[in-house]
């Protein structure tokens, strides 16, 4: 009897276990390179176009079919991109960006210096206009990486505007994202469905083992 109990509080403890660690267990984040064909888990702002494409003026896929895009859209208002990760101290995010230019510098005294960036939680990791790039022209794919120097949320974001006027819009580019493993939550993140399965057999176990128990207790009354 007592190695049949020690069984059950095995199992029972072992439910506990997986209960405990499938809210905060480590699962990848999906879609960070656009693979789904869509921003599907990103947030977009603004008033021009954005989206998942496999091609964008010289820009094809870094990895992949696919990658994201915004272009600007109203003058002067950024169209953005953006997803927030939960990281560990030392946690490295990186990724390709691109800048690509659709637009003329300067046309008749009017300055058309559309430009576009990528921030994480405000801090510049790449910035490119219409003057650095050329009329036209364009960045090519650009590595860039991030450390988080603490535990926390981390919010990163890819915007562009149009400058000048509205037309013509320029556009910022990502692909190849990648974030540690468990880095996949973001703020108040939802259990992915790998994460419910786990949940649900931990609850199962624990579900089991109690049943069984009170089975033998019945049977010892
Ligand atoms: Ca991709
Ligand atoms: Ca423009």
């Amino acid at each position: 009897m007592v190695g049949l109990k020690a069984i059950q509080t095995a199992g029972a403890l072992a439910g506990l276990v997986l209960c405990l660690a499938a809210p905060g267990a480590s699962l990848a984040a999906t879609n960070l390179g656009f693979e789904s064909g869509n921003v599907s888990g990103w947030t977009a702002s603004g008033t021009g176009a954005f989206g998942a494409t496999d091609s964008l003026g010289p820009f094809a896929p870094f990895e992949g079919l696919f990658f994201g895009f915004v272009e600007g859209g109203e003058q002067d208002v950024y169209t953005t991109l953006s997803r927030a990760f939960d990281l560990q101290a030392g946690d490295e995010i990186s990724g390709e960006v691109g800048f690509r230019a659709n637009d003329v510098f300067e046309d008749g005294g009017t300055i058309f210096n559309d430009d576009g960036y990528l921030t994480i939680n405000g801090l510049t990791l790449f910035s490119r206009d219409v003057a650095a790039v050329g009329d036209f022209g364009d960045s090519g794919w650009v590595h860039f990486s991030f450390v988080a120097p603490t535990a926390g949320t981390y919010l990163l974001e890819i915007g562009a505007a149009n400058r000048g006027d509205g037309g013509f819009a320029s556009a910022v580019v990502l692909d190849n994202l990648f974030v540690p493993t468990g880095g996949g939550g973001g703020v108040g993140g939802i259990p992915e469905p790998q994460s419910w399965a786990l949940l649900l057999l931990g609850f199962g176990v624990l579900g089991a083992s109690l049943r069984s128990r009170r089975r033998l207790q019945l049977q010892r009354a």
